[in-house]
Order: C-alpha cells, then sequence, then structure tokens
C-alpha cells in the first residue's frame, strides 16, 4: 500500500561509498532518520526513509514524482555524503521548489557554518538530536508556516538565530523503536544496528561526541533486549551491531553487565552481538555476563600507546589499563578490534615507535589502521585549539582542520608506510575489517584468519618501526621502499596468499 508521506527523510551516503570502506559488511543502519520517522509517524505525521542502502538520486525523484503530499524533506549528512547531499538539494529544489528541506546529522551538527557558506538552496539546519525539533518543524511546515524559527533551528534566512541551541531527548527511553520502510522487509542483511544509549561519559579532546552530543542517556535493558527479539523475529537478524559510542557508563555498569546476562536468560534471546567499550570498563565479570547475553567481539578506542598522546587526548586511560583490558578480553575469548590515532600535529618518532614495539608483541588485538591521521571537528576541544593557533577547516578533507607536523619526518613516514601497504594490494582492508563481519566470525575457519589477520598486523607495525628509524638518515621514499620490499615483502605475499585462501573458502 502506497504511504502518503508527508514528510521524506533520506540518507544520501551511496551504498557504494558506504559498502566500498567494508565490502564484507552488510549492516542495517541509518538509525538517526529511522529513530525520527518512527517519532513523528508516533505523533502523527505521515512519515518515510529511504535509506543509504537504497538511495540514489534517480531513487529519490522517483519516489517524489509518486508520492505528491511530500512537503518536507530531511537530509541525514555524513561528510562523506556531503557533496552528494549538496547536488540532490538543489536539484530537488529546481524541480519541486515548494518542498522544504532541512539537513541534520554528524555534519550539520558541527559543520553548520560550512553548509551555510555553500550557494546550496536548503532552508534549515537542525543540530544534534533530530526527533522533538523535527516534530515540531514538520508540523509548522505541513500548517504552512513561512521561515520558521525555534530553538533547534538554524534558518538560511536568519542564520544568527538559534544556533547554538538543541533540542537533546532527555529520556531516550521513551521513543519508539526505530521505523522500518517497505524496502527494508525484503533485506536479507542479517546484521542490525541498534542504540543501546547515546552520548558518552569520556572526555577525549579530538570528539564530537562529548562536544555536541548531550551527557550520557540509557535505554532499560529489558527495552533493549525487546528490540533485539522484535528484529530477530520480524526481520530474521542474526547478529546485532551496537552503535553506543561506549556500552557501558561510568556508573552501575558492572550491575547492567550483570542485567544483560539475566534479562537475555530469561527472554531466552542470545544473538551474537559487538559492542564498543572504553578500557576502564574491561573487567573479567562485565565480559563473562555480556558474554552470556551472546558478546563477540568490542572495539576499543585506544588512540595510542603513548602516555604523551594520551595525554592530549584526555583519554583517562593509562597505557597499563589499555593493555590489561586487551589482556583481559583475550583470556575471555573476545575478539578486540582497537582503533588508533597516532598521526597528530605535535607527534613524535618516539610516539611512533613506543606503538609499534607494543603491537608487535601483541598477539591478540587487531588494529584497524596504523596510518589513521587525527580528525577534529570545529567545536570540538582540540578542534578548538588547533583554530586558535591558525588552523583553518579543509573542505576538501571532510572539514578536518589544516595542519602541519612539528616534525616533518613523521609526515613522510605515513606516507611511506602508506605507499607501502597499497602496494600489497589493499589487504590491510581486508584483513583486518574481517575481523567485524559476522559470516566471517560465524566461520569454522575464522580462528585461523584471525591469526593471520595478528601475524599481519604485527608485520605492519614492524614495518612502521623500520621506516621511523630509516627517516632518521634517508629523506628519499624509493630508498625506504626498496629496502622494505627487500625486508618483508615475501612474509607478507606469504601471509596474504594464506588468507586468501580462507576467504575464499568463506
Ligand atoms: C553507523 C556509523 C557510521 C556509518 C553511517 C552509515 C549508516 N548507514 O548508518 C558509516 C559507516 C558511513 C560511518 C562512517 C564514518 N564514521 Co561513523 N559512526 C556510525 C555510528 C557508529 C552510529 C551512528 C548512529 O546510528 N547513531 C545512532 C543515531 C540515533 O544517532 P545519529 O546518527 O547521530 O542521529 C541522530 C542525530 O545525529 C540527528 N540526525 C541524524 N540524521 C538526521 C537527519 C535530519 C534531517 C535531522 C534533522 C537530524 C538527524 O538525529 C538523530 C536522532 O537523534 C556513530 C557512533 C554513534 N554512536 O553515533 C559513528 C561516528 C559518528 N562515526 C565516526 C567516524 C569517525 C566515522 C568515519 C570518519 C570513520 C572512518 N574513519 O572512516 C566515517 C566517515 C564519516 C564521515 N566523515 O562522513 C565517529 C565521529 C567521531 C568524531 N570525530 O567526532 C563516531 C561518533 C564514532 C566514534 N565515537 O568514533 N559511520
Ligand atoms: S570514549 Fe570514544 S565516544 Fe567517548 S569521548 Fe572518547 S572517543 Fe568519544
Amino acid at each position: 500500500m502506497m504511504k502518503n508521506t508527508e514528510v521524506l527523510l533520506v540518507s544520501a551516503i551511496h551504498k557504494d561509498l558506504f559498502f566500498s570502506q567494508a565490502p564484507r559488511r552488510r549492516a542495517l543502519g541509518d538509525l538517526g532518520i529511522r529513530y525520527i520517522a518512527a517519532y513523528l509517524n508516533k505523533n502523527g505525521v505521515q512519515t518515510d526513509i529511504l535509506p543509504s542502502y537504497t538511495y540514489t538520486t534517480e531513487a529519490l525523484f522517483n519516489y517524489l514524482q509518486s508520492h505528491s503530499r511530500v512537503k518536507a524533506i530531511g537530509f541525514s549528512m555524513h561528510t562523506i555524503s556531503a557533496e552528494k547531499s549538496l547536488c540532490d538539494v538543489k536539484a530537488v529544489k529546481e524541480r519541486f521548489p515548494q518542498i522544504k528541506i532541512w539537513l541534520g546529522g554528524f555534519l550539520p551538527t558541527f559543520g553548520w557554518r560550512f553548509l551555510l557558506d555553500t550557494d546550496c538552496p536548503f532552508d534549515y539546519i537542525m543540530r544534534g538530536d533530530g526527533e522533538i525539533a523535527s516534530l515540531i518543524l514538520c508540523k509548522k511546515i505541513i500548517a504552512g508556516e513561512e521561515d520558521i524559527a525555534m530553538d533547534g533551528l538554524i534558518s538560511k534566512s536568519d542564520p544568527e538565530t538559534h544556533r547554538d541551541s538543541f533540542c537533546p531527548v532527555a529520556d531516550i527511553e521513551t521513543l519508539p523503536f526505530p521505523y522500518f520502510c517497505e524496502g527494508d522487509k525484503v533485506q536479507k542483511v542479517g546484521e542490525y544496528m541498534v542504540s543501546a544509549s547515546r552520548g558518552c561519559y569520556g572526555r577525549c579532546t579530538f570528539c564530537s561526541i562529548p562536544a555536541f552530543n548531550s551527557c550520557r542517556r540509557e535505554r532499560s535493558v529489558q527495552s533493549v533486549a525487546a528490540e533485539v527479539k522484535y528484529l530477530e523475529t520480524n526481520f530474521g537478524a542474526s547478529f546485532i551491531d551496537f552503535v553506543d559510542d561506549s556500552f557501558l557508563g561510568a556508573t552501575q555498569w558492572e550491575e547492567r553487565a550483570a542485567e544483560f546476562a539475566v534479562i537475555s536468560e530469561q527472554m531466552d534471546e542470545r544473538l551474537p552481538y559487538r559492542i564498543s567499550l572504553r578500557a576502564n570498563n574491561i573487567t573479567d565479570s562485565v565480559l563473562a555476563n555480556l558474554k552470556i547475553a551472546g558478546l563477540k567481539a568490542v572495539q576499543l578506542g585506544v588512540e595510542s600507546f603513548s602516555p604523551r598522546q594520551l595525554k592530549l587526548y584526555n583519554k583517562g586511560v593509562t597505557v597499563e589499563r589499555a593493555l590489561e583490558a586487551i589482556r583481559t578480553l583475550e583470556k575471555n575469548e573476545v575478539y578486540v578490534q582497537c582503533g588508533l590515532i597516532l598521526f597528530e600535529p605535535t607527534t613524535t618518532l618516539e610516539d611512533l615507535i613506543a606503538n609499534a614495539h607494543i603491537l608487535m608483541d601483541e598477539s591478540w588485538a587487531v588494529v584497524k589502521s596504523n596510518s589513521q591521521i587525527l580528525f577534529c571537528a570545529e567545536g570540538t576541544a582540540l578542534g578548538e585549539r588547533l583554530k586558535a593557533t591558525g588552523g583553518e577547516l579543509l573542505v576538501d578533507g571532510y572539514l578536518n582542520y589544516r595542519w602541519t607536523y612539528r616534525d616533518e619526518r613523521v609526515g613522510l613516514v605515513r606516507r611511506v608506510v602508506i605507499e607501502f601497504e597499497k602496494g600489497l594490494g589493499g589487504y590491510s582492508d581486508i584483513l583486518v575489517d574481517a575481523i567485524t563481519p559476522p559470516s566471517l566470525l560465524a566461520a569454522k575457519d575464522y580462528k585461523e584468519l584471525r591469526r593471520l589477520q595478528n601475524l599481519y598486523q604485527r608485520l605492519s607495525f614492524a614495518v612502521l618501526d623500520a621506516v621511523c628509524k630509516a627517516v632518521v638518515t634517508e629523506d628519499r621514499p624509493e630508498a625506504i621502499h626498496a629496502t622494505l620490499k627487500r625486508n618483508f615483502g615475501r612474509q607478507f605475499a606469504e601471509i596474504i596468499a594464506e588468507a586468501n585462501q580462507i576467504l575464499e573458502r568463506n
């Protein structure tokens, strides 16, 4: 049955952009627009969505042609989808000038100044949680109001008002489950995203979550378990990807983990799942309880094993605590993928070598990337510091700040490491990402693959170590590459060949 859609929410991350980052992953995401759609529908505004897996400009126009009552479109924007979204907003306004368009999500929350400076003819920008403010806005649009001014909304025609206001949802327990559209019912992705909390108690200086996302708010364990059951029963979910920045909070976290165990047993609900945790929440008893409920893998934002960088990032975790967390995960056989941000303006060769040495020895953690640079949005603590020291925002750099390395050899190290890995044929993506897809987690060869991931990783940190030592006396990348190829080429080729065989079998 066709919906009498009044409001359409779209996530213009084209599937090629989204899935190409992780070719083996197919998780149903777009929780932001799904939550807003559920809230609007519950409150009487007929709302539908075009999720990212289905989004194309053509799909959007087809939708608008067959749903003539659409009065407003909300674009959810990431920086990776900014260009496409702005282009499509323009195209919609040319053909359907009467439709009001507002932008929200990750990028509009921090990059609103950049958006206002474009010539894109959108009507409004909304920062932060979208549910409450979107309901008020859409009701006004449907009632025919023009030039709307309200909390949580920056109007293109009057950008100075309300630019610092947000409408956070204080009690996220009151929100309905995320909305699913017609197309979702035929998707057989298996993996579904669920949000059990919003915000984070961490205060990391580079992170947009504490800067924009209000304080940490939790749903009850009962409600989360009920959503998991609903996804399993109605959509055949077989794996849950919790999107929480930190699955556990700063208080009562051991109790919450225990409650997950009890409730999952009571409801006989034990779908395998993956979460993000801060190192300080990782203990034997927490893991034992979360495992009863189905925990398989943890994403751990270590950021660095250099005490100096941990202090700069205000991580609130020592090197020793991070290592203890990894060992505890190993003891409990919970897989871990660590996030590192090694490259920032003040990185020293010593920082890099300290990280390389730890990770050359570490046999359990898999690291997402050994060349990740610092990204910090305008409005985050570190972003403001970079701005104060003359950094400018890079439009073609996802609105990151332009910064230079204090020690230019650090920049050379990164270039050489990236080029060397590229020369291996993009295998780091395939091998490292292989930790996350549930299809592989369940595979009988997974332990073998995991062993190869670790070998690959330890070798890539040996490369990092070697490059850091080489740049002290050599500044020609070609010369360093030649040595790397000689010393490491054959070992990489063997790991890749073996991993390829396993990936083909699974
Ligand atoms: C899923 C996800 C993605 C997916 C999104 C696609 C999808 N189809 O779902 C993909 C894979 C594309 C992605 C990519 C990246 N991500 Co990401 N991602 C997430 C994650 C885990 C969950 C998002 C989510 O569903 N949240 C739950 C919903 C309810 O919240 P929400 O999306 O923010 O939506 C609310 C508001 O933003 C707003 N809203 C959203 N859309 C709209 C639309 C309108 C019209 C309105 C009005 C409001 C609105 O209202 C919603 C409800 O209140 C978050 C972490 C998090 N917990 O948010 C990280 C997160 C946003 N990602 C992050 C990062 C770093 C990235 C990458 C840069 C990673 C990388 N190195 O490649 C890339 C690139 C992103 C970019 N620069 O464009 C970081 C940002 C950190 C920072 N520096 O501040 C986060 C915070 C994770 C973290 N803690 O590190 N990501
Ligand atoms: S722990 Fe993660 S989500 Fe929380 S503030 Fe730090 S980086 Fe952000």
